[in-house]
């Protein structure tokens, strides 16, 4: 862990020389739902500072990340879960442009509320303790948010994970390496708001976080869907998208999981990203392929780092 930033003196005294306040013991403090509920007392600057002091050190920390994950929907998720579990060791950090992370995976299909999920990517449903009810070749999950915030929870819950939301990634860090050969080495961020606005302020630049592995998981639609694939085309790494076909749920699952890979040195696609990128089929309203897509991704990452 990156040394922490030193802060100014923090006791007590250094708050209330601006503004006098009445002393407060913690032994008021009350949780009273019938009589009476007393917090402990704050200071306004200590909330400022217990965020700015932690956040800011993982941004310091993580500008040098082993596996950068961008998106946070279903396949950056599962990428990010399987990853994280299977190595502890590993700094992953994830960048997810929206406020809020999940993707399109809050809702099932035309604004309806259950999650249909294809075997054998149910076996993911147990090793998370998500319930679901068995149809036979599928499984259904009664609210896709029952998925998408336990998933979300076990993933934020990995020591050593970081997710770093309503952060876009607006380019890639594109290095030769020693042979001359074009690879992915890291992402560059901003603020999502920022990366909105350019078109509105000149020389808003951006931030940069350096590592060995970029999983793209930024979807096919949405204001930055299929980002980096886009990117490859226009940095010539890539002579033009495949354009996602039409749905075809037998042909596109399939597709999806066993096309995950490294489409670059340094750079893999996972997700509905890689139709995109390939030109297969949609699924539409079942998520079983990004999930397999996403556990796969973290296999193809793992070969990565260990070669
Ligand atoms: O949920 P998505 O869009 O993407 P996936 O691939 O995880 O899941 C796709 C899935 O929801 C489907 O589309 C289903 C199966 N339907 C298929 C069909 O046939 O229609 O998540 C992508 C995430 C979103 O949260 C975006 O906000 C985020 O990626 N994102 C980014 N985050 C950071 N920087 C960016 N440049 C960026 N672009 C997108």
């Amino acid at each position: 862990m990156a040394p922490a930033l030193t802060l100014p003196d923090e006791t007590h005294d250094s708050y209330t020389k601006a503004i006098p306040q009445k002393p407060v013991s913690q032994a008021d403090v009350q949780e009273d739902y019938h009589g009476e509920y007393r917090f402990a007392p704050i200071e306004e600057a200590q909330v400022s500072r217990a965020m700015i002091k932690r956040y800011f050190n993982q941004m310091y920390d993580r500008a040098i990340s082993d596996v950068v994950i961008v998106g946070a929907g279903s396949a950056g998720l599962s990428c990010a879960y399987s990853l994280a579990t299977r190595r502890p060791d590993l700094k992953i950090t994830i960048l997810e442009a929206n406020v809020a992370p999940g993707g399109g995976a809050w809702l099932g299909g035309q604004l309806m509320t259950p999650m249909v999920i294809r075997k054998p990517a149910d076996n993911f449903l147990r090793e998370l303790g998500v319930p679901y009810e068995d149809e036979g070749n599928f499984v259904v999950v009664k609210h896709a948010a029952l998925f998408t915030s336990t998933l979300l929870s076990k993933v934020l819950s990995q020591p050593n994970v970081v997710m770093m939301n309503a952060t876009a990634v607006e380019d890639l860090i594109i290095h030769a390496d020693y042979a001359g050969n074009q690879r992915v080495a890291g992402v560059v961020t901003n603020w999502t708001l920022v990366s909105l606005n350019h078109d509105t302020q000149s020389c808003m630049d951006p931030n940069t976080i350096t590592a060995p592995v970029v999983i793209s998981a930024t979807g096919h639609d949405g204001p930055m869907g299929a980002f980096s694939a886009k990117r490859l085309v226009s940095a010539g790494l890539l002579k033009e998208l495949g354009n996602m076909r039409g749905l075809d749920m037998n042909r596109a699952e399939p597709a999806i999981v066993n096309g995950t890979r490294e489409v670059v040195p340094g750079l893999i696609l996972t997700g509905m990203e890689l139709s995109e990128h390939d030109g297969s089929n949609r699924m539409g309203p079942t998520f079983g392929a990004m999930i397999g897509s996403g556990i796969k991704a973290s296999w193809e990452a793992t070969r990565i780092l260990e070669n």
